[in-house]
Parts: C-alpha cells; structure tokens; sequence
C-alpha cells in the first residue's frame, strides 16, 4: 500500500505518467514515504547508500537507458552530498530529477536533526528548484488549490529537465508521522506536455569572401546524439570534401569518415605554428571539448568567423574566445545548415592536415615504448577492448590519452562536464546497472576517491543486472597528470601536496566489495591476465590494478612527444 502523504503520491503518479520510473535512492527515514511509493508503485529502485556516489549512479544510469533518472535522498547534509553529481548533470546536459525530503520549513534553524535549507542548495546548478506543499486529504477548496499548485510546480520542473536536459530540484517537505501505509491507489493526476518547433534552416552568412578553409569542432556528445547526426556528417563531407573536423573519442562520433581527425592534439604538438593549418571559419557543436591544445590554437589563430551551435539557449560560450555567431538547433541541424551555407572550400587544406595526421600515426604506430608505462598499457588495452562494452574514462590522464591510440570503441563516456575526480566509478556502475556491459579505465586517486561505488546491494549484482563491470586501475600512486605539467616539479613538496602521493592498493578493497582482483605489473603479465579480467563469466565485477612506475610513466610521455615532433 502507498503512504498516505498526498504530495508524495502526486509526485509518484506524476512520475509514472512522464516515464520516469527508475529511481536511485539512499537509506533515511524522512524520504521513505517516498521510497515506498516508488517501490509500490514498480518503479526500478535501485538502493544506493553513499549519497555522493548515488548522484553519479543515477547520471550513468540515465546514460544507458537514455532518458531521465531519479535520485531520492533524505533531508540534511544527504541533499549536499549529491552536489558533485548535480553539477556534473548540469554541465554534461544529463535529465536527472533530484527528489529531496525535507522536514516542513518551520523547522529549519531550530537544532531539529538534519535541517538544511535545502531549496537553493544547488544554486544554478538546477535548471529549475519547486518547493512542494504539502496538501491535506479532503475535498475543501483550499486543499484543492494546495493539491494544483503541487501537480503544477512537479509539471514545470519536469517541463524545464527535459527542455534544458539537466538537473532539477523537487524538495519534498514530510510532516510526521509518515508511516501510515494505507493508500491504496495513486490519484490521477494531469502532465502537462511541452514543445518547442523545430527549426533546420537559419539566414546567416558565414562566407569570408574567399575559398574557405573550413574546420568543424565536435564536442563531447552522448552516443544517442551522435548516432542522431552522423548521417548528416557524411552527407556534409561527401559535397564539401575539404572541410577538416576534429573530433575526440568523446564525440561518439567514430572515425569512418575520412574527414574526421583522432590525432589533431598530436598534430598540434609538433606544427601549432604552422599558418597554413589555420582556420578561416570554424564550426562549433557538441559540449566540451578536451584538448587545450586545439583550443589555444583556435584562440591564437582567430579566424573571421566561429559559429557555435548551442542546443538550447541556457548557455553560450565563448571558449574560443571569438565566436562571431551562435546559432540555437541540434547537431544534426548544425551539419545541414553548414552543407546549405557553406560555398566554396579551400582545395588544399584539408591535404595539409590529412598528410601531417598521416605521418604522425605512422610514426606513432611504429614507436615502442621500452618500459612499463600508462602510455605502454593503455596502447595495449586500446588494441584489445570488445566492442559490446562501453568505455568510462576517468578525468585526469586517461581521459586524454585515450585520444592518442586507435581503438574501436562501441560508446565512450567521461564526466565532463565539470571534470571532477569523484564519481567516475559510479558513473560507470550506473550505465552498467542500466544494462551495459561496462570498462572503466581510472587513475589511482579517481578510483580510491570514489570506490564506495562498488558499495550496492548484492541483488543488484545478481538479480538486477547481469551486466559486467570491469575497471583497470592505472595504479601510478599519484596523480599523474601533474608529474607531466612541465614545470610543476620545480614546485616544493609537489609530489605530496600536489600531487596526492600515496601507497593505497585495491585488492583489499576489492575483497571488501565482492569483486574480483587481478593485477600486473609489467607488459606480458597484462597480456597474461587481461582476457580472464574481462572474459571471467562467473564474475559481475573484477578489477585489474596495474602496478606503474611514475617516473618512468613520466620519462616515457616525454620520449613520445618528442619522438612524433621531430621533423
Ligand atoms: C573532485 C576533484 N578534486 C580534485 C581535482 C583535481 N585533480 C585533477 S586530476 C587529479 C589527479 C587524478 O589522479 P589519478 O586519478 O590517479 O589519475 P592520473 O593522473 O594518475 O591518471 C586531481 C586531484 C578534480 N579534478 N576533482
């Protein structure tokens, strides 16, 4: 039977209504009227206990399935512990409904237990935040009145997480005593439904008078979206054949189209300087991009037009720092409008790039590195991924090397939308709980910082998901992307206050959460081991700690660089 608290019942029935029916929620008494309501009511719950990791399991969650997810905490510090997670929704454009019970506002500032104020806890990381009444039973016109108000302020914050694709607030005030399980049905409540037109064609004019040398930037995409234009691309490229795009990992793009470069960072890295790389017009979609190395070089080179395609009107970013144009419409949208408008090419630029990418990937393809390192095992790696699992990189190193290396990645995610270190694992564990078989590849702080991911319910494991979870843990004992910022070893003690020096190891870890723990600590034992890692059927989550040596980690990054930047 429902709890008979009617706002959590209109929340509910509205819920079930719009289609969100996968719940994320962590332990407390406060918000188990809600918690048995979505349960009731057959949502798919699924327990989460460390509120910080909950947020990203949610985030994952709604990754793999593709549409929104909610997550329920109780009242107090609970609601601040999702904040990572909100503002990672919030800049990586996730629907992630964050359902927060509180006590009645009369209480706050009275040394009551866990009082907050919660409404405004995330600031402008919420796309929308509605406070809820808390309408009595009765058919009186006052109770009517409090009952509208509550369906209508639960429909505007679902109008405005699937308007702006990201987070939003519901705080949920609960008066005790909230056990009385004695409802039998949810009401039928009314949702109101949102659109917005369409547009495919704009009047804009991005000619420059001249052949253009044309450049298209891709940002991080989820794999829906790129799925949604990547026809659009080919159409684009087959009538302009000299547009050059540059597109990372995190685009989801793919590499079939020839026109589209994976090495740009490398080919940056050894001729930033040449002027005939440089772009007239550049086109901007998609969210954000990782390498600084293009984007200092667009900010050097200033070209007389950049249009950033935005796909909605909250943001509008000048990351180039000389955008002349945005234009609001999806990624698709965004190619069919370049093909329309753009009109005479420059024949010889796209050759230039082509040659130096060419070049460069076969002298990377040919270099070998002579000692154990993140570089030598992620190539490995790279070469060796099953397309059925989609790929989690963690912020830091990973996230940027992967881009050096060939691969056939099925779907890549990251957090990037505000780069955290915290819930890398728990994104991953979200998208494997919402039924993809999942590898994750962390740094050592990453996956310590946030191993209570690995903290569910065994059901979760068993009865729940059968998917697999598979982490490498790039085990360095720092960060190491802070040992490859040249210049910052010369700051003191870098290595311990900078750097996050420590001696942490996963296997006990691993004993602690069920999983399964294989290691290596040089090449041919990662060849060995590799295989059984990811292949292990009777094992729902196994992690693999590579033992690496940072300095030599360090010494082997720096080799490469100069190896593809000499002439
Ligand atoms: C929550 C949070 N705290 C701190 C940082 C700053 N930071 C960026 S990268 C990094 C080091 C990560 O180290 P690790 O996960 O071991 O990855 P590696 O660089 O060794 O690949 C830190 C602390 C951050 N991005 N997020």
């Amino acid at each position: 039977m429902y709890c008979n608290k009617r706002n959590t019942l209109q929340l509910t029935a509205l819920m079930l209504k719009a289609g969100i029916t996968d719940v994320v929620i962590c332990p407390g008494s406060r918000n188990s009227p809600l918690a048995n309501n979505f349960s009731v009511a057959g949502m798919n719950c699924i327990p989460v206990t460390d509120e910080r990791c909950a947020g990203f399991v949610a985030i994952g969650l709604a990754q793999a399935l593709r549409r929104a997810v909610a997550v329920c905490v109780t009242s107090g510090s609970a609601v601040l512990n999702l904040a990572p997670a909100v503002a990672e929704a919030f800049y990586q454009k996730v629907p992630l409904l964050v359902i927060t019970a509180d006590r009645p506002e009369r209480w706050l500032d009275q040394m009551d237990g866990q009082t907050l104020p919660q409404p405004g806890a995330f600031g402008r990381m919420v796309h929308k935040c509605v406070q809820l009444p808390e309408p009595n039973w009765g058919d009186s016109p006052e109770n009517n009145e409090i009952a509208w108000a509550c369906n209508r302020l639960i429909n505007e914050a679902f109008i405005e997480m699937n308007r702006k694709n990201g987070p939003v607030q519901i705080n949920v005030p609960i008066t005790e005593p909230f056990f009385d399980f004695s409802i039998e049905n949810l009401p039928d409540e009314r949702l109101i439904s949102y659109s917005e037109t369409d547009f495919s064609s704009v009047k804009v004019d991005f000619s420059v008078g001249k052949s253009t040398k044309a450049m298209v930037i891709i940002g991080q995409l989820s794999a829906k979206e790129a799925d949604g234009c990547r026809s659009a691309l080919k159409s684009l490229v087959e009538k302009h054949k000299n547009i050059v795009v540059c597109a990372e990992y995190l685009s989801n793009i793919g590499y079939d189209c020839h026109n589209v470069l994976r090495n740009f960072d490398e080919v940056l890295s050894a001729h930033s300087a040449d002027d005939a790389l440089m772009p007239d017009v550049v086109f901007v979609l998609g969210g954000h991009v990782v390498s600084k190395r293009l984007k200092n070089f667009i900010r050097n080179a200033s070209p007389e037009r950049l249009v950033q395609f935005v796909p909605d009107d909250y943001s509008l970013p000048d990351t180039y720092k000389c955008v002349t144009h945005f234009v609001k419409t999806s990624a698709e949208d965004a190619f069919k409008i370049i093909e329309q408008q753009l009109i005479d090419t420059d024949k010889t630029f796209f050759g230039r790039w082509k040659n130096l990418s060419d070049n460069l990937k076969k002298k990377a393809d040919k270099y070998s590195f002579s000692s154990f390192c993140d570089l030598s095992a992620l190539k490995f790696i790279s070469e060796n991924i099953d397309r059925k699992f989609a790929v989690h990189v963690a912020n830091s190193s990973m996230v940027r090397n992967i881009q050096m290396f060939d691969a056939s990645y099925s779907e890549v995610l990251c957090n990037r939308g505000v780069n955290g270190i915290e819930g890398c694992v728990s994104a991953a564990q979200g998208f494997r709980l919402g039924g993809k078989d999942t590898l994750l590849l962390v740094g050592d702080l990453a996956f310590f910082y946030d191993s209570n991911a690995l903290w569910i319910e065994d059901s979760m494991n068993t009865q729940k998901s059968r998917n697999k979870l598979r982490i490498v843990v790039f085990n360095n004992h720092l960060g190491q992307i802070f040992r490859n910022l040249k210049g910052l070893d010369k700051a003191s003690s870098y290595q311990e206050y900078i750097a996050g020096k420590h001696s942490a190891g996963a296997e006990h870890i691993a004993k602690a959460f069920n999983a399964r723990y294989f290691c290596a600590e040089n090449l041919s034992e990662l060849k060995d081991v590799f295989r059984k890692f990811m292949d292990d059927v009777d094992s729902h989550t196994s992690i693999l700690e590579l033992f690496i040596d940072s300095e030599a980690s360090k010494n082997e990054f720096s080799k490469y660089f100069e190896h593809i930047s000499k002439q």
